[in-house]
């Protein structure tokens, strides 16, 4: 399949260290879990893995069907690779027994609800109980630790409160794990700017995005970025390049690691990339068993190489999912900074934002790579899909940076249309547009503008 994404190298551009801080590694401190050594914790997901498809079948009756119609039984998990033999779940699975068909536990045990926003339909509604609240909370934990936090950190959560995962997620996580949280949730950026620099938190955790809108808030209020007492930025909710890990990290003088997770998986902390290896997020095997699968045939693909991710929680309550697919594309690589669990590439980008112009793949991310290798262009872009006659056009509308000045913008426009070109494949209109014009972002970046009529 089309990509040109490589996984994250490693990198550490601020070249920061936090003495007697950070990631403990092989050391004291980790989950028992984390420590583990492949055999023991294979048998551990082994035991899981059963445990969750029997109660799954028991206690679902959407479950017990899709076994039933696929000719399988919770019985016949001898290994862990048979759950191949096991049907996938989608999201509109989940949307069609709304609301609360696919929870394993009666109403009075569960202890919160999420949902996901979803652009269409309805919602998709997952459920917890007081032991997933716990077990989210620790790993989100972990997460932390393993970005460099340590109990006592104060937490600037920018992720969304609400029904969304990402706020209350990291909120409960971080304040059972004895952190300080500051919960200003997304929006109202000049007070963000403040709160910032007046109550000094250590880490940060906003979209990627969003924390661009932030950096340049502070600018406003002229407040210097790279001198607030910000050591970690903790970005997920969407997919973000190196170039953008390049930028957080030069602006804030932060390290910047990526978390990720879905709602219907549970939400953030299903992976965490340590800030010591900085090279994808480990998957917390313990509790998700990840595969990849071909999107089209859906077999499922060898480690290193690139697919759709799909996973089974193994420790989930209220609403376990059996290979839920995620419609992200990554990789699965051998773990390095907990080296029983694997790791995953960076998400190149997820089926709902494949663009194809003129037949060729393109995801956001690629473009994104292109445009942070030229100084003149700023972090903020958007691309915008029109189809003047029969086909299919792309522009990519980016801003320069402020100060770069006006004159020769036209030809940088055609060098950047040309590199697109080359390493992504796809012809694209570039228009360099002035500082402080396209819309900002406050969390997810809808960066895909489609002004195509009558398509979607
Ligand atoms: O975005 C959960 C989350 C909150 C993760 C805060 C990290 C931080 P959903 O709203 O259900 O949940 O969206 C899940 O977002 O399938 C990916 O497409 C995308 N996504 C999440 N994390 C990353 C990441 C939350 N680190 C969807 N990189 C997922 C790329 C990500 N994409």
């Amino acid at each position: 399949m089309a990509t040109t994404t490589s996984a994250a190298q490693p990198a550490n551009p601020t070249g920061r260290a936090h003495p007697g801080r950070g990631d403990a590694g092989a050391g004291a401190g980790l989950d028992p879990a984390e420590a583990m050594g492949l055999d023991e914790l294979r048998a551990l997901q082994l035991e899981r893995m059963r445990a969750t498809l029997q109660r799954a079948y028991e206690a679902i009756p959407f479950y017990r069907k899709s076994f039933d119609a696929a000719g399988t039984h919770p019985s016949e998990l001898r290994e862990l690779a048979d759950l191949s033999r096991f049907p996938f779940t989608r999201k509109s699975d989940l949307r069609d027994q709304y609301p609360f068909g696919m929870f394993a536990v009666p109403r009075e045990r569960l202890a919160r609800i999420h949902a996901s926003s979803g652009t269409t339909g309805k919602p998709t509604v997952v459920g917890y109980t007081a032991g997933d609240i716990e077990a989210w909370a620790g790993l989100i934990g972990r997460s932390l630790r393993m970005a460099g936090g340590q109990p006592g950190d104060m937490i600037h959560n920018a992720y969304g409160y609400g029904l969304f995962t990402g706020g209350q997620g990291v909120h409960t996580g971080a304040e059972r794990s004895g952190y300080c949280v500051v919960p200003i949730s997304g929006g109202q950026t000049p007070r963000q700017a403040q709160l910032i620099n007046d109550f000094r938190p250590d880490i940060i955790t906003a979209t990627p995005t969003y924390l661009l809108t932030i950096i340049d808030e502070f600018a406003r209020q002229d407040i210097d970025p790279a001198g607030t007492s910000l050591r970690i930025a903790v970005c997920g909710a969407e997919p973000w390049t190196d170039g953008m890990r390049r930028e957080i990290e030069g602006a804030l003088g932060v390290d910047a690691v990526d978390i990720y997770g879905l709602s219907e998986v549970m939400g953030p902390g299903v992976a965490m990339e340590s800030a010591e290896t900085k090279d994808g997020p480990t998957v917390w095997e313990d509790h998700f068993w990840p595969e990849i699968i071909d999107p089209f045939t859906g077999d499922p693909v060898p480690d290193g190489e690139e697919g759709e991710l799909v996973f089974t929680s193994l420790t989930k309550e209220a609403t376990p999912v059996i290979r839920y697919r995620t419609h992200d594309l990554a990789r699965l690589l051998p773990g390095t900074a907990r080296p029983a669990m694997r790791r995953m590439s960076r998400i190149t980008g997820r089926s709902d934002d494949l663009m194809i112009i003129r037949g060729v793949n393109v995801y956001p991310a690629q473009i994104e790579e292109v445009l942070f290798e030229f100084p003149e262009l700023s972090p903020h872009f958007q691309l915008v899909l029109t189809r003047p006659g029969r086909m299919d056009e792309l522009t990519v509308e980016v801003e320069s940076r402020p100060g770069a000045g006006s004159t020769g913008l036209g030809d940088l426009a055609a060098l950047v249309s040309a590199a697109i070109k080359e390493r992504v494949g796809v012809t694209s209109a570039v228009a360099i547009v002035e500082p402080d014009t396209l819309v900002r972002s406050v969390g997810k970046l809808k960066r895909i503008i489609d002004r195509r009529e009558g398509v979607r």
